[in-house]
């Protein structure tokens, strides 16, 4: 728990391991509260190594006995690991150990779930297993034996033996040992089949509770979809005879990419019609694709520290959306993609959390499994793909792999065969990597009637404790020029802004153009420009990029909401003229109209606000997006039943997208129905629906409208047994709460006895979608601070991951105003104070409380 001085990691201070590790042979003797196991691992020092310290990490481990080459030895044992002389010469160490798979609430390590045992070892759980060099450059080809009692027994690579409670597997890759994993369990199989493009015949087999089998199909052609998708676009095969899925119900995140045997939270891999949404659905996908990706990027070359931590995770979040886009609308894909960006990562890179994307120190790495890594760290890789163009992209992806395969690598790897194989100089480029921050860019433009246009771009980035002395970026703009009749005179093309101040000329015009600025978003930066009046609606109108012409509308909503709530304006009638053309077009995509319906998040508008110089006031801002929302329902009022009737599926629910795009159209259409005619359109939907998106948007929009007590008994009585679903019944009640009772519902349901805060899911269902209620959360009597606050004590020492995950939520306080301010610091010194909290959540909100 607590340390006292909590120790800093920097990444200046790498030193490898003095030792290689030939091989690691593991057996396990499953005992809930009494796990036994033998670790066998030869160990050979490395000629020349400056650190020659034999130290193996182990945490809340009970040694029973270790010796080296047969002889018993008595290691110095530490609470984080041990030390012992050893031989100058390759020896086979031997330890025992007890662990206590029961007790271990912390989901890390070997802990058990619904009675199965199951691992997760990312970051550095492998120490709570056994002693081990528990560090990514450490590679070894591992042989596990499991022996219990469980009809099912896993672990990664090949099996080699199975017997009455007894099973062998053998994994030929080198891996680090955060990829390892085991489970054990009574559990029902869904199996598949692929063969690679080689024609290597692989086993698939979904792993799930019995009553689960149901929800499998969905999630095996994903991983299908997965493997052909991978040997098509990057020439990746899978490299072992079977491919093993586990779905879990107590999981601290997502899913894990464990070599050949994958373990994911149930939530992120369980599906079916009647009890996911479409957005599940597509989440499900993207995690399966996630995870079956990283075996390539991340398993066979992974990273040699976890400050490369974006190496793997950048990399593949890129690739699971390259993959999204191909399987189902690219436009609507990387529009969501900007919508997540804009919530969940520039307000952690514009706040006291921010970061580069490849940190240089950290306290407790699993608290850098941020949005900064992942979803910047993807995004970067999304530019030096711009920059380098499709082609070389791919042959620099392919000496990739042929140079570093079976390595521990960093940052300076991965740029490098970038410049291998372009020639280009990556080290300005690189600053991505080094600089936390979001990017602000100024446009100004300048039209002479000789039918020349520029373009000057102004690049800034605010310093934070983390860049205090941001240096220019290399920034890729995608820009088109249009027509003052709509039509495009300038197709889209690349300017690299690399200095402060830039300038690009554009010839030959006949008349004065209309930008299209950072089409397809084509860099992570705020864009600023004066427009002119009236040319953001035109490009609504006009603009031929779906991602600027989104954008369009998203700035006109922005604009108008924040004049509502500054000025008291009613809301803007160009933009609801705007949306009225653009949701009428049937030759537009209806997912891509149901996009352009949604309105910036309130806490976009209070960061809008606070960046300005206004405090934002949640209430103003909650009214003001509801009086819109009320605005867009009365414009629209004489299509939306047309829009909901027109957009209804014929024949069986599939979660395509296809389908999924209309259902959203009459989704969208729905809520804005409802705010008129009282729920009777909802309800009706509500009595119908046989798939769950129908049947929770219909909920939500009952709860919405003050009518949502009937039909959330019935769906309680309906789901009760499914806790899946009952996480969808707990959150939604929260979510769509009136601000005023938003705490009041929190609380109450975590007094429901299915509220079993030890599963990060259901803690999640309530206490996370409390932090989503912008206005909710930020409730004036501080009330919303103090429950989480409570909670975040209650769950710290129980689960510090998922603790310290949650503070977030707190990472904006400053932008509120001074009553607001004193309740939050207030709360976060109370949990601060709390005896023995635990290092992930005390790292988080002392960077918090600054
Ligand atoms: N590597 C996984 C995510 C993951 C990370 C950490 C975990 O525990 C601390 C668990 C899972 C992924 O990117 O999917
Ligand atoms: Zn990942």
């Amino acid at each position: 728990m607590r340390d006292a001085t909590p120790q800093t990691i920097h990444l200046s201070d790498y030193t490898p391991f003095g030792f290689d590790v030939t091989s690691v042979d593991l057996t396990f003797d499953l005992a809930p509260r009494a796990t036994r196991v033998r670790s066998k691992i030869t160990f050979a020092p490395r000629a020349g190594a400056a650190d020659t310290r034999f130290f193996l990490h182990g945490e809340n481990l009970k040694l029973i006995g270790a010796s080296i080459d047969g002889t018993p030895v008595t290691p110095q044992v530490t609470p984080e690991g041990l030390t012992c002389d050893v031989p100058d010469r390759p020896f086979v160490w031997e330890a025992e150990v007890e662990i206590d798979p029961q007790g271990n609430t912390a989901l890390e390590g070997l802990y058990m779930s619904n009675g199965m045992y199951c691992t997760q070892c990312e970051a550095e759980g492998f120490r709570k297993i056994t002693y081990y060099p528990d560090r990514p450059d450490v590679m070894s080809v591992f042989t596990v034996r499991i022996n219990g009692p469980h009809p099912v027994l896993l672990s990664n690579g090949n099996p080699v033996t199975r017997t009455q409670g007894s099973a062998e597997w053998h994994d030929p890759w080198p891996k680090p040992a955060y990829l390892f994993a085991l489970v054990a369990g009574e559990l029902v199989n869904h199996p598949g089949r692929f063969t690679t493009k080689s024609g290597r015949d692989v086993e698939l087999n979904l792993w799930v509770r019995p009553g689960d089998e149901g929800k499998c199909a969905f999630g095996m052609q994903a991983l299908k979809d997965s493997m052909t998708w991978d040997e098509q676009v990057y020439g990746r095969e899978y490299d072992l005879d079977v491919f093993n899925i586990v779905a879990v119900d107590d999981f601290n995140m997502g899913a894990m990419e464990n070599k050949g045997l994958n373990i994911f939270n149930s939530s992120a891999v369980l599906a079916s019609p009647e009890t996911s949404t479409d957005t599940n659905f597509e989440r499900i996908e993207a995690i399966i694709a996630h995870e079956y990706f990283h075996n390539w990027t991340g398993n066979r070359i992974t990273c040699r520290d976890w400050f490369q931590l974006c190496l793997k995770e950048g990399l593949t979040v890129y690739r699971d959306s390259q993959f999204t886009s191909d399987m189902r609308s690219a436009p609507v894909k990387r529009i969501g993609d900007v919508i997540d960006l804009r919530a969940r990562q520039f307000p952690e890179d514009q706040g006291p959390l921010a970061h580069p994307v490849r940190p240089e120190s950290f306290q407790e790495i699993n608290n850098f499994y941020t949005a900064t890594v992942y979803e910047k760290g993807a995004e970067v890789i999304g530019m030096l793909r711009t920059l380098v163009g499709p082609e070389a992209y791919s042959k620099a992806l392919d000496l990739y792999f042929e140079r570093h395969d079976g390595q521990a690598c960093t940052i300076e790897d991965w740029l490098r065969v970038f410049e291998d194989t372009t020639g280009r100089d990556l080290a300005q480029f690189k600053r991505w990597y080094s600089q936390a921050g979001t990017p602000h860019v100024k446009v100004t433009e300048h039209w002479d009637d000789a039918g020349t246009y520029t373009l000057t771009f102004a690049q800034s980035t605010p310093p934070s404790a983390a860049s205090p002395d941001p240096q220019p970026l290399v920034i890729p703009i995608a820009v088109g020029l249009l027509s003052p009749n709509g039509d495009e005179v300038r197709a889209t093309q690349v300017l690299e802004v690399t200095q402060a101040r830039q300038t690009f000329t554009f010839e030959g015009l006949a008349s004065r153009p209309v930008p299209s600025l950072l089409r397809g978003f084509s860099a992570p930066i705020v864009l600023e420009r004066d427009v002119p009046p009236g040319q953001t609606a035109f490009l609504l109108a006009h603009d031929t990029d779906p991602v600027t012409r989104w954008e369009a509308g998203r700035t006109l909503a922005r604009d108008s909401l924040l004049a509502m709530i500054r000025d008291g304006v009613r809301p803007d009638a160009d933009y609801l003229d705007g949306l009225r053309r653009l949701v009428a077009d049937d030759t537009l995509d209806p997912a891509y109209r149901a996009l352009m319906l949604g309105l910036p998040s309130q806490s976009d508008l209070a960061a809008r606000l606070s960046e300005a110089g206004t405090t934002p006031d949640p209430d103003a801002i909650y009214a003001a997006s509801e009086a819109m929302r009320d605005a867009q329902a009365e414009h629209l009022s004489d299509l939306l039943a047309g829009l909901y009737a027109d957009h209804q599926v014929d024949g069986p629910y599939a979660p395509d997208a296809h389908q999924a795009g209309k259902r959203s159209l009459a989704g969208a259409a729905l809520s804005l129905l409802t705010r008129t005619d009282g729920g009777t359109q909802a309800m009706a939907q509500f009595a119908a629906a046989d798939n769950m998106t129908q049947q929770l948007s219909a909920l939500a929009n009952l709860i919405r409208a003050g009518k949502g007590k009937t039909a959330l008994d019935a769906f309680e009585t309906q789901w009760h047994a499914d806790r899946l679903v009952m996480d969808k019944w707990f959150g939604l009640q929260v979510i769509e709460a009136k601000p005023e009772d938003a705490v009041a519902t929190a609380a109450r349901l975590t007094e429901h006895p299915d509220f079993n805060w030890k599963n990060p899911n259901r803690f999640r269902s309530v206490l996370g979608a409390l932090t989503q209620h912008h206005a909710g959360f930020h409730a004036a009597d501080g009330s919303g601070y103090s429950l989480l606050a409570d909670w975040l004590i209650k769950l710290d020492p129980v689960n510090p991951q998922t603790t310290a995950r949650m503070c977030s939520a707190f990472q904006t306080w400053r932008r509120y105003d001074a009553d607001r301010q004193d309740g939050i610091r207030a709360e976060l010194d109370r949990i601060l104070a709390t005896p023995e909290l635990s290092r992930d959540t005390t790292e988080m909100l002392s960077r918090i409380r600054g």
